[in-house]
This record gives C-alpha cells, sequence and structure tokens, in this order.
C-alpha cells in the first residue's frame, strides 16, 4: 500500500500527480534517463503510461518514439512495455529484456552496447547529446528535499545533474531501512580536473547517503508501490555446480601459492546461474572475512553475507530471483550494514578495481582457442545482453576469470571454437578460462601455449578432436605462426550452425 509519509519536503508534494500525467511531460523524440540496474530500482508507472501514450498516438496515426538511457537491463514494466509498443528509437548501454532484444535483433532499434564505468563520463563529455528528462525511482524524499536512493543506484545522481527536467517515482514497497546503505560520490570530474578517487577499502565510504536535486527542475513526483521484477530465475544445474567447483579449487591453490591471501581479494561476479553457483560454493570453502566490491548483489552473495562468510558487499544494485527479492526486502535491517550500494561509475571504476585487486568473474557466450573472448553476441550477429560491467573488471582486474559451459543448444553448438564470431574480451584480458570439463590457467602463455590447454582441458570431448584437428593444420598452413588461423575455415562451425542448426553438421 502506498504510504503518502514518505515525501517529507512539503514544498514538493505540490507536484504529486498520475503516471499518466506524468508521462504527457514527455515528448516524441526526446531522450529520457531512467533509473534501473538488473531489474532494480527502476520506475515502473511512468513507463507503463508512457508506453500506453506512445501505443494510442501509434493508433492515430502519430510517430512517437524516445531515447532510454539507463544503469542496466531494467524489468518488463520499462523495457518490456516501451519495446512492446515500439516507443524506444535508440536504447544503451545494457539490456537483456527479450522484446527489446528481439527488436533489437530485427533491426527496429538502435542499441549502444557500452562498458558500464564508461556511461557516466560520456554523457559529462557531451557526445551522447542532451539529456531531456530524468525518470528516477527513490525510496522517499527529506524534509530538505534530498532523495533517498532505491535498490539500485546506477546512473541516477548523473541523470539528476544532466536533465533538464526530473520525474520522481516515490516506491513505498521499497524498504525504508534501505536509508543509509548508499554511499554517493560528488567528486567526479572531467580531465584534466579529474583526482585520485579517494577508495582504498571495498568498505570505504567516500560520500553521502542521498541524491542532491534541484527542487526547481523536479516537475512530478508519483507515489508507487511496486516490486523489482527480475527475470525469471535459473537454478544451477550440474555444470554450473562443476563449474563452481574447479573454480574454487583454483582460488584454493592461488591461497597455497601465497599468490592470494586467505580471505581472497574482493570478489566481483556477474549474473546467472554459474556466478551463483560459484557463490554457493564459496559458503563450503575454507576462506573467511571475505568481501566483494562489484557491480550486482546476487542471491549467492546474499547467503554468504548471512553465513557471516562475506564481511561486506559494495556494488551498484540488487540482482535477485524473486524470492530473494521479498526475503531482503523483509529483512533489511539484518543486511543493510554489510552492504554499500554506489553510483556504477564508481562501482565499476577502472582505476579502483586495479587498486583494489578484483577478482573478477564473468559469463561468456563462446571463447576461441587462444583465449579470445565473446560475451555478447550469437553467431557473431545477434546481441545477447551485452558487455555490461564484464570488461571494466576483465581489464583491470587481479585476475581475470571467465566461465561458460563447453556446450549450448543441446550440444549442438561447442562454446570453444577455432574463432570467435565476434570479440569483446580480448585474449590479453581473459587469464584463466573455466568450463565444466575443466580449467584454464592461461596467465604467462603465448597463443599457441594456450590453444593446447584450452582445448585440453575445456573443450567437450565431442569437439575436441575437431579442434585439435584445425589447430595442427593452422599451424601447417596459417600465414604467420604467432596465432595461427585458417581464415577460410576459422568460423565454418558457425556457418555450419546458421545452415544446419548444428556446429557437427
Ligand atoms: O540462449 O536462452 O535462447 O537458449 O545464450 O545462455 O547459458 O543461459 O548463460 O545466462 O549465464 O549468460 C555471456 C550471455 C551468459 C552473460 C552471457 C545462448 C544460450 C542462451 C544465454 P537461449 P545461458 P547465462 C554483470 C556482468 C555479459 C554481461 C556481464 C552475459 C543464452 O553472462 O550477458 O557479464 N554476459 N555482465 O543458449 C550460441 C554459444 C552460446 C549460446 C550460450 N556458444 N553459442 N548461443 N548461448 N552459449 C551484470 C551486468 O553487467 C549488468
Amino acid at each position: 500500500m502506498i504510504n503518502h509519509g514518505r515525501i517529507a519536503c512539503e514544498k514538493l508534494r505540490s507536484k504529486l500527480m498520475s503516471a499518466e500525467e506524468a508521462a504527457k511531460l514527455i515528448t516524441s523524440g526526446s531522450t529520457i534517463g531512467m533509473s534501473g540496474f538488473t531489474g532494480s530500482g527502476y520506475p515502473k508507472a511512468v513507463p507503463m503510461a508512457l508506453a500506453a501514450r506512445i501505443e494510442a498516438e501509434h493508433k492515430a496515426g502519430n510517430p512517437f518514439r524516445v531515447r532510454i538511457w539507463t544503469g542496466a537491463s531494467t524489468g518488463p514494466e520499462l523495457d518490456g512495455a516501451l519495446a512492446r509498443a515500439d516507443g524506444i528509437e535508440f536504447r544503451l548501454p545494457f539490456n537483456s529484456d527479450p522484446t527489446a532484444r528481439d527488436r533489437i535483433n530485427r533491426g527496429e532499434m538502435e542499441y549502444f552496447d557500452m562498458h558500464l564505468s564508461q556511461v557516466a563520463p560520456m554523457a559529462w563529455q557531451g557526445f551522447l547529446g542532451p539529456l531531456d528528462t530524468a525518470v528516477i525511482e527513490v525510496t522517499g524524499i527529506r524534509p530538505d528535499g534530498a532523495l533517498i536512493p532505491s535498490s539500485s543506484v546506477g546512473n541516477n545522481k548523473t541523470w539528476l545533474e544532466r536533465a533538464q527536467r526530473v520525474i520522481l517515482e516515490v516506491n513505498s514497497w521499497q524498504n525504508e531501512a534501505l536509508e543509509g546503505m548508499h554511499d554517493i560520490y560528488y567528486g567526479t570530474a572531467l580531465p584534466p580536473n579529474r583526482i585520485p578517487i579517494p577508495l582504498i577499502r571495498p568498505d570505504d565510504r567516500i560520500g553521502e547517503p542521498y541524491f542532491r536535486a534541484d527542487p526547481d527542475k523536479i516537475v512530478a513526483i508519483v507515489e508507487t508501490f511496486a516490486p523489482d521484477r527480475n527475470l525469471p530465475f535459473t537454478p544451477p544445474d550440474k555444470a554450473a555446480y562443476d563449474i563452481a567447483g574447479h573454480l574454487i579449487e583454483f582460488l584454493r591453490h592461488e591461497v597455497a601459492k601465497g599468490r592470494l591471501p586467505e580471505s581472497l581479494l574482493p570478489i566481483q561476479s556477474g549474473v546467472g546461474n554459474i556466478p551463483n553457483a560459484v557463490l554457493a560454493g564459496l559458503i563450503d570453502s575454507p576462506f573467511e572475512n571475505m568481501t566483494a566490491y562489484t557491480e550486482v548483489i546476487q542471491d549467492g552473495m546474499l547467503d554468504l553475507l548471512a553465513a557471516g562468510k562475506l564481511r561486506m558487499a559494495s556494488a551498484t544494485a540488487f540482482s535477485l530471483s524473486a524470492e530473494a527479492t521479498q526475503a531482503l526486502n523483509a529483512d533489511m535491517a539484518r543486511f543493510r550494514h554489510k552492504m554499500i550500494l554506489r553510483p556504477q561509475e564508481i562501482s565499476n571504476h577502472p582505476e579502483l578495481i586495479r587498486r583494489l585487486g578484483c577478482i573478477a568473474m564473468n559469463g561468456l557466450i563462446e571463447a576461441d582457442i587462444y583465449g579470445n573472448g565473446n560475451s555478447t553476441h550469437i553467431m557473431g550477429s545477434r546481441i545477447q545482453n551485452g558487455i555490461g560491467g564484464s570488461g571494466d573488471f576483465a581489464r583491470n582486474a587481479y585476475v581475470s576469470i571467465f566461465v561458460t559451459p563447453s556446450t549450448a543448444k543441446g550440444g549442438k553448438i561447442s562454446s570453444i571454437v577455432p574463432q570467435v564470431s565476434h570479440v569483446d574480451q580480448i585474449n590479453q584480458d581473459v587469464q584463466v578460462i573455466v568450463t565444466e570439463q575443466g580449467l584454464a590457467d592461461l596467465r604467462g602463455l603465448s597463443p599457441k601455449q594456450r590453444a593446447k590447454v584450452i582445448i585440453e582441458n575445456c573443450a567437450h570431448p565431442t569437439y575436441r578432436p575437431a579442434l585439435n584437428d584445425y589447430f595442427r593444420r593452422a599451424k601447417e598452413h596459417s600465414y604467420g605462426q604467432q596465432s595461427p588461423s585458417l581464415l577460410n575455415e576459422a568460423l565454418l562451425w558457425h556457418q555450419r550452425f546458421v545452415e544446419t542448426g548444428s556446429m557437427l553438421g
């Protein structure tokens, strides 16, 4: 039920209106900076009202589309509703909504998939164009007009500062105990005025718990009571647990060798069932007092916090299953002192990731025998989600680990291929690859040395002979011997899949 007491600033109460009235303030062709990161803290009522308005305009024969910037993925009420209404002309920086994905892959929507740490700085640099309206979900408004952030921070600070006008959704479904959990840093600048970011431990607080907002820019406030809705959650399968087992064994080995401390280094973990299995595996590991410096807090991290294995987690958002979302919301007071949510330019900042020495664990669609990775494109041309924060972490981590099952689509696709069909994780950023078959530690290895380890340790046995055969013939016939390849054959496996539905032919 809506709690009208969440708006404690008397002056701003006069801006209260319905979502439909607020949506009328948005014009066709405008650029909107929305809150939201991996299904958390996105506005729910105004985007739905805007989608309804767009549908009505389209029915009346009037063109109406908008440009949407966010933190990362949002929820069905935002990307889903607007994509269904064919209301999105341009989208950045990350999407996992299936309807929006289909439109992008059909060429009906422009999509700029980019490193998440770079969104705010690029908006400040100005070449993304002007930002007309910010639509931001908050938990409440304080008497002095400061905004209490919601379950994600994302790019909200930047949207609030850059937008010409601001629409707020005050969502009283979000737990009031979120107040005080956030750390909003106001010290960023453009070159040549940048100064070092004063964060040297994951639990350092360097900012303020609230967003500042110019009250004159706030044109509408909409009250809501609506849960965060994440995409359905697939529980980890056997392959995910096998991958987790190899990875935890590797971490133990690194500790034994003295290359990692016993509490490890701050963990970053992507989203999905494999990272959740890894986090679940860490509960039974010998590591204590761990920390996380990451972009999302997922189910597995909450379990680690509850078990006392993880001392604290710094992120920019929650990315939880429906059950964990409800559970956390009901028990926020228990967790709030162990979590800090920051702007994504800080949670994913290359300077900080390198300084802290994060252990990065992210997903791949496919890797090639030389360790180049593809996290974004199916068969080289269809976007799956986007690079998200994986590149921010992979490039700057202390150790950069990538995980993928060795096959996809019931074995018809090998995730280890002669050459990736699209590269977004270059081999220099890919230090360890783990599949359910095993782990390849590529640190210090040349391309040919890498190929041997990747084929031997990571490829599925069904595809191993063909990979060895390709590698042998490449060494015989390649133009050069640094990364031997057969140019007319390197992508044949993908072509075969496109033509026959299987890489096996
Ligand atoms: O497609 O649903 O049509 O069957 O790709 O694959 O196995 O469900 O894997 O959910 O772990 O996602 C890399 C996409 C893995 C993810 C990626 C098909 C497969 C399925 C999804 P279907 P799974 P996951 C934190 C960090 C980049 C962003 C990131 C990702 C679909 O990890 O988006 O890490 N990473 N951000 O069938 C063809 C292959 C395939 C394949 C899988 N080799 N060839 N199709 N698929 N492998 C979060 C943020 O930054 C916000």
